[in-house]
């Protein structure tokens, strides 16, 4: 049922009807004694949290040998809403420890973690050692609903509970129900069907035609960048509670750098959804856009299957109108919203009288031990003694929640001892800097991301501090490739890889998630990266009006002032 209905399907689709519910050949698979797996069940066991990888800094000697690739695989949880319990963390650590060929752990740009370097033979106990601290990988990659994120700061507002409330409903409502789950990884007994009975009443035997993401902020702190995803819920905060949400759908930020006619897509507003009178008209509105989706989304060209072109081919009336007609009411226009943060939640924090929680910066996301910073043994460490929820963030970040205040001075001593520098130790620019993951596991990666802007920092830092603008918030994202996947296109500097070495420099976008950038520069090698953008910040420097940030003073000055600028 799409509207391309005629139009021939992709392999994709026909991989995922005939996996008769993500089964698949994977049980067997598991058996074969094959370092990988089949391209079908390659497909299929991407809804089961997934991914077969290969390390690339070994591929091409390989090759050359006439080796076969490394292969391993990546496994990504699903964390609504970021929020683990220490028991759950650290069994994170111990897999990490035991199974990860890197020993690390990777906070995502979606609240979750995920294990890098899994051999298959040891996959299944991997994931059922998951399974057994309550944590399902069943969704968190695959064309269904992800990981539904939620700003992850603790704290006494009731709102906040409301907010988790309503994020663990949606997950319940969006998850797969597949069984195949449980029969591959838990040994589970194959499920019984009576007639008329189907094991996925929402997604059917096809799922969605592509990924499909949700995220809840209340109104004003925009900490996770909501109008990038499918649907965004915006919670009007009153009197300390969830009014209700003003529904954003068709964000997204993929696109494809040899395609022109692909782009990223800030979500529009499409109504409001009062909490007052049942929570369920919040959730049957989410199913009604995932349904239309699902629906009336391109199953022919994966390229444009993601909600945010169906929205720009039919019209947002057209969309509004298939809403209503599903729910059998009319919708409430959308609130105005209003954005005062961007900024990740680093640092202390009242939670509660006499508790305290600690953002922590995480370079890149990488949860690591490295000979110069301890930071995967210390938060191990702090885990075990003080049993702090382990929140991330949607920037990469943790956040140690429900720490009594008289043990800040020595949860700080033990972080320092460890190498690890609390956020007002680092420099603003830093604070605000995100990679995507690239080199070495990521297939898609043109070029390094999360190990190459460790070296690009320094000399932004040093050029922020020579024209004043060391206490500026200018956030700087880059990416191995044009997808997006630390959500660039916001940032008012990216780098999105072209080609190895090679980078693509995005000016403008806004630190509050707002607005988009635009293409300065094409395949730029990463030692100019710096000076290509050195004309443009001095200018802002000496140009901006009072007050005005990075982002405002791009759009009011425009591409145009710029097109001679640098040196690339
Ligand atoms: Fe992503 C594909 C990593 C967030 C857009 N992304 C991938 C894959 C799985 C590569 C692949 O398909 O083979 C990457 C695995 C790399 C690795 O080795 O770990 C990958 N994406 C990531 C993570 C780990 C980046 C990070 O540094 O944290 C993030 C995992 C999030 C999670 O927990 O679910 C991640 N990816 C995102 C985001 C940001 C977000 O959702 O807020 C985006 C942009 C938003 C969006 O979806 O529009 C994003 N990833 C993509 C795309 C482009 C999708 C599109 O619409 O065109 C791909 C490629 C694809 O799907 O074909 C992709
Ligand atoms: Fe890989 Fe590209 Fe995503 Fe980076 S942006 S993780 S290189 S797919």
């Amino acid at each position: 049922m799409t509207i391309q209905g005629k139009e021939k399907e992709s392999k994709i689709e026909a991989i995922k009807r005939q996996s008769r519910y993500l089964r698949g050949t994977i049980k067997e698979a598991l058996q074969d004694g094959k370092p990988m797996f089949s391209e079908e069940d390659i497909q299929v066991l991407k809804f089961h949290g997934v991914y077969q990888q290969d390390d690339r800094d070994l591929r091409s000697k390989l090759v050359k040998e006439g080796k076969e690739k490394h292969y391993s695989m990546m496994i990504r949880a699903r964390i609504p809403g970021g929020v683990l319990s220490p028991d759950q963390y650290l069994v994170f650590d111990r897999l990490a420890s035991e199974y990860s060929e890197y020993g690390t752990l990777r906070i995502t740009t979606r609240q979750t973690l995920q294990l890098h370097g899994i051999l298959k033979g040891n996959l299944k106990t991997t994931i059922q050692s998951l399974n057994e601290a309550l944590i399902t990988t069943l969704g968190a990659c695959g064309d269904s609903g992800r990981n539904i994120i939620c700003c992850a700061k603790p704290g006494d507002e009731p709102f906040r509970d409301e907010m988790r409330e309503d994020l663990l409903a949606l997950t319940d409502r969006l998850s797969a129900k597949t069984n195949a789950y449980h029969e591959i990884w838990l040994d589970g007994e194959p499920v019984r069907l009576s007639d008329g009975e189907t094991e996925e009443p929402l997604y059917g035997d096809s799922y969605l035609p592509r990924k499909f993401k949700v995220a809840i902020v209340p109104e004003g702190d925009n900490c996770l960048d909501v109008y990038d995803n499918d649907v965004g819920l915006v919670a009007h905060i009153e009197d300390g509670r969830v009014a209700g949400y003003t529904v954003l759908v068709g964000g997204g930020m993929g696109r494809t750098a040899v395609d022109q006619s692909t782009y990223p897509r800030l979500a529009s507003p499409l109504c409001y959804v009062s909490r007052k009178d049942v929570v369920d008209t919040i959730l049957d509105t989410c199913v009604a856009i995932v349904a239309i989706e699902r629906d009336f989304g391109d199953r022919s060209n994966r390229r444009f299957a993601r909600m945010k072109y169906l929205i720009d081919r039919r019209g947002l009336d057209w969309f509004r109108q298939e809403v209503e007609a599903r729910l059998g009411r009319k919708l409430e226009p959308p609130r105005t919203l209003q954005w005062h943060n961007g900024h990740d939640h680093l640092g202390w924090h009242r939670e509660r009288d006499g508790i305290s929680c600690l953002g922590l910066f995480i370079p890149y996301g990488r949860i690591k031990d490295t000979e110069n910073m301890q930071l995967k043994s210390v938060l191990r460490d702090l885990v075990l003694e003080l049993r702090p929820t382990v929140r991330f963030t949607a920037q990469q970040n943790v956040i140690l929640s429900g720490i009594p205040d008289e043990l800040r001075p020595a949860v700080e001593e033990r972080l320092r001892s460890a190498g690890v520098p609390l956020p007002q130790e680092l420099s603003t620019v830093r604070q605000n800097t995100m990679a995507c993951v690239a080199l070495p596991t990521c297939g898609l990666a043109l070029a390094e991301s999360e190990r190459a802007l460790p070296d690009l920092l320094p000399p932004f830092e040093r050029l922020f501090e020579e024209l004043g603008l060391a206490g500026e918030t200018v956030t700087i994202r880059m990416t191995g490739c044009a997808n997006g996947c630390a959500r660039p296109y916001n940032a008012n500097i990216a780098f999105i890889g072209r080609a190895s070495g090679k980078y693509d420099i995005f000016l403008g976008g806004s630190a509050l998630g707002t607005a988009l950038n635009e293409r300065f520069r094409e395949a730029v090698p990463f030692d100019r990266l710096v000076d290509a953008v050195r004309p443009v910040l001095e200018a802002f420097a000496h140009e901006r009006e009072q007050g005005e940030d990075f982002g405002s003073y791009w759009r009011r000055v425009g591409l145009e002032r710029f097109r001679s600028a640098g040196n690339a």
